[in-house]
């Protein structure tokens, strides 16, 4: 019975104790049958309801500033909010995180926002498997938005950003990042093209550029906008955008099959995570001559289960 004082009840988290909503992302982030509960117990309406808005893109484009003023409007609007930060530097080194929780102290006092770092590194892979459970918790504990702010590189960060209702991209001028973006397909998973340090030379350019390529690309229509995060210029007009299109995505039916797809990905990254010790178990007893035709031993492994020989490919 000792596993009921760490097991949360429901109504734990959707009261407004931060220390309760941080227990509960504790336990979802750990897994197991603990996670399970709080989980499922979590309102399913609020989760529909909040809308989960991906920032992503190169380092030091200014994305924590901006998500800094973004927390700073929405709670001016009386909005509960999560902010997960995802950091791809090691736990070890740390120092983005470290950046990062000093650039949202200002909001550190303030019960309605929920901050949480995750890392990328130095885990047991499954990292959006984890971070989808914790965008639930946050949006079960009433927080709308849930805003989760991801360097744009790497696999596992653009898993990571398809957790969002809606993805808006940070780029700045001055670093070539314009051409990295691309490169790194990042124009693809964006609604919403965000040129911050407008203050700087070279925004205009980056513009004209980005909004030629954009041009090219008329299946994916990307909305361009300027913002200075270190005034707050342009975050009025940033968040207005986030609501026309989410307004949109709610309307017609895309946030539906966006939800849909996401989870579908995520079941999919459950079961790989749940089956890998299992199959890794197995596959080390095998002897030589078994593991001498991969491809047949993978076969006969799948077998126990999945039974129907003809499904398999
Ligand atoms: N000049 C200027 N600097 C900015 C602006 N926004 C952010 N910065 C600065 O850019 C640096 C990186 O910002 P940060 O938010 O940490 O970027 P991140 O790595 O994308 O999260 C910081 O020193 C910010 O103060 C801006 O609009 N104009
Ligand atoms: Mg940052």
């Amino acid at each position: 019975m000792i596993m009921v004082e760490h097991t949360q009840t429901p109504n734990d988290i959707r009261g407004n104790s931060p220390r309760a909503i941080g227990r509960a992302i504790s336990m979802v982030e750990k897994g197991g049958p603990d996670a399970e509960a709080i989980l499922t117990g979590l309102d399913p309406d609020r989760i529909a309801q909040a809308l989960i808005i991906g920032i992503t893109g190169p380092p030091g484009a200014g994305k924590s500033t901006l998500v800094n003023q973004l927390i700073a409007a929405f709670r001016k609007q009386h909005q509960k909010v999560g902010v997960i930060a995802v950091d791809p530097s090691s736990p070890i080194t740390g120092g983005a995180l470290l950046g990062d929780r000093i650039r949202m102290m200002q909001h550190a006092t303030d019960d309605n926002v929920i901050v949480r770092s995750m890392a990328t590194r130095g885990r047991l892979g499954g990292l959006c498997a984890a971070a989808g459970g914790v965008v639930r918790v946050m949006a079960g504990a009433g927080c709308n938005p849930v805003i989760i702010e991801t360097v744009g590189v790497g696999q596992s960060e653009m898993d990571i950003i398809r957790l969002a209702d809606l993805t808006a991209l940070v780029l700045a001028p001055g670093q070539g990042d314009d051409i990295q973006a691309m490169k790194a397909g990042l124009l693809e998973v964006a609604d919403l093209l965000v040129i911050n340090k407008s203050d700087r030379p070279g925004a205009d350019a980056l513009a004209l550029s980005l909004e030629t390529e954009i041009r090219r690309r008329p299946e994916s229509p990307v909305e361009i906008l300027h913002t200075e995060a270190v005034t707050g210029k342009g975050i009025m007009e940033l968040v207005s955008a986030i609501s026309r299109i989410d307004l949109r995505n709610r309307k017609n039916g895309e946030l539906t099959r966006r939800r849909r797809d996401n989870l579908v990905r995520e079941v999919m990254d459950w079961s790989l995570e749940m089956l890998r010790p299992q199959l890794a178990a197995d596959i080390s007893k095998m002897p030589p001559e078994i593991l001498a035709n991969p491809a047949t031993a993978a076969r006969n492994l799948l077998l126990r289960w999945h039974p129907n020989r003809e499904d398999l490919p």
